[in-house]
């Protein structure tokens, strides 16, 4: 209801009376009056005024159920939302509510974590109100080895929605990161619980770097965020809604072939380090080539000096320019 009530308040911009939330959304004044107090704590300014009704006068940036929710404009990302204040990772919560049964679009999003996590055992660092953690749940009907693809997925929606949202052009340090000016600004970390020929559910766990002045010591040098990029006054609840827009866009283009070939050039434009030298960490042996792109498959495309074409899995490789991090 606190969704609702924000989202007519914005549509409306004036006052609107008590009366009218009444009859739109079927509930007494009195549940009005207490989800507007709600919304209050929440942050949102409003102002009541008798004989008048409601009006929305200003919203501190809050990523809270109501604040993200009265901006999707998707169909089903987002549309179940949890919101935690802390929590301690966004994806130990998303897996949760999908062993409970929650519906595809799930999204959980914290203000803080305390236990926030990356992948194989790394952690990420979570402070509260300057950044984005958040994670949604797919249950999609692919194979489990084409489930790598939807990291891929969500890195250009990501990337597309802070474009949209700041004018900054971020790149995607293939599989999983994003970055801007050589660092990184968001990392995502998709998990499964599949058998061989069946995935039972799929959860993305997104963290953006949008406010942050400084950084722990150990990624002081590597990591960045919006504002310091030049990213000023960033809606951290358009963004949400920004990332799921463009997910469920990119999603829904991804299942009608099961891989990225309608994707492929989209994604390439927004690669980093396309046609140029990178090194790749394979623990199997290091070696540089070429970047050129990625296959239908989302493997990254890697020329070597003899001219053969390698294709590289996401996995335990590491990939990076041969100067520095990206
Ligand atoms: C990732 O792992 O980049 C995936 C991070 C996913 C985080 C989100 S937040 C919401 C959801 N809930 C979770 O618990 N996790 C997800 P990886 O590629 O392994 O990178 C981790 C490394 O990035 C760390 O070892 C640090 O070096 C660095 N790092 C940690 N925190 C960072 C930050 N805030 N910004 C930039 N770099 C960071």
């Amino acid at each position: 209801m606190k969704t609702k009530i924000l989202t007519i308040l914005k549509q409306n911009g004036g006052y609107v009376s008590g009366q009218e939330l009444c009859n739109q959304l079927g509930v007494s004044r009195t549940a009005v009056w207490k989800a507007v107090k709600q919304l209050e704590e929440e942050g949102c300014r409003i102002e009541a005024v008798r004989n008048r009704g409601y009006r929305l006068m200003a919203i501190e940036d809050g990523i809270t159920q109501a604040q993200v929710g009265s901006r999707l404009t998707t169909r089903y990302m987002g549309r179940n939302l949890v919101y935690f204040p802390e929590t301690d990772s966004t994806n130990i919560q998303i897996k949760c509510l999908a062993e409970a049964g929650s519906p595809e679009g799930t999204l959980v999003i914290a203000e803080s974590q305390n236990a926030g996590k990356g992948r194989r055992g790394r952690s990420w660092s979570s402070p509260p109100g300057c950044s984005i953690y958040m994670s949604y749940l797919l249950r999609p009907k692919i194979l489990p080895f084409h489930a790598s693809m939807l990291t891929l997925l969500a890195g250009m929606a990501c990337a597309r929605a802070i474009q949209e949202e700041t004018g900054l052009e971020v790149k995607i340090k293939w599989p999983n990161d994003l970055v801007l000016n050589g660092k990184k600004i968001c990392g995502i970390l998709t998990e499964m619980n599949a058998e061989l020929e069946e995935i039972h559910y799929i959860f993305t766990g997104v963290g953006i770097n949008v406010s942050q002045t400084e950084f722990p010591e150990e990624i002081r040098e590597t990591a960045t965020s919006l504002k310091l990029e030049g990213g000023e006054n960033v809606s951290r609840s358009a963004l949400i809604a920004g990332c799921m827009k463009w997910f469920e866009h990119y999603y829904e283009l991804f299942l009608l072939q099961e891989d990225l070939s309608g994707l492929k050039e989209e994604y390439e434009a927004l690669l980093a380090n396309l046609g140029q030298e990178v090194m790749v960490l394979d623990p199997a042996g290091a070696y540089q080539g070429v970047c050129r792109g990625i296959d239908r498959m989302g493997e990254l495309l890697v020329e070597l000096p003899k001219g053969e074409i390698r294709t590289v899995l996401s996995g335990e490789v590491s990939v990076r320019g041969i100067y520095g991090y990206v």
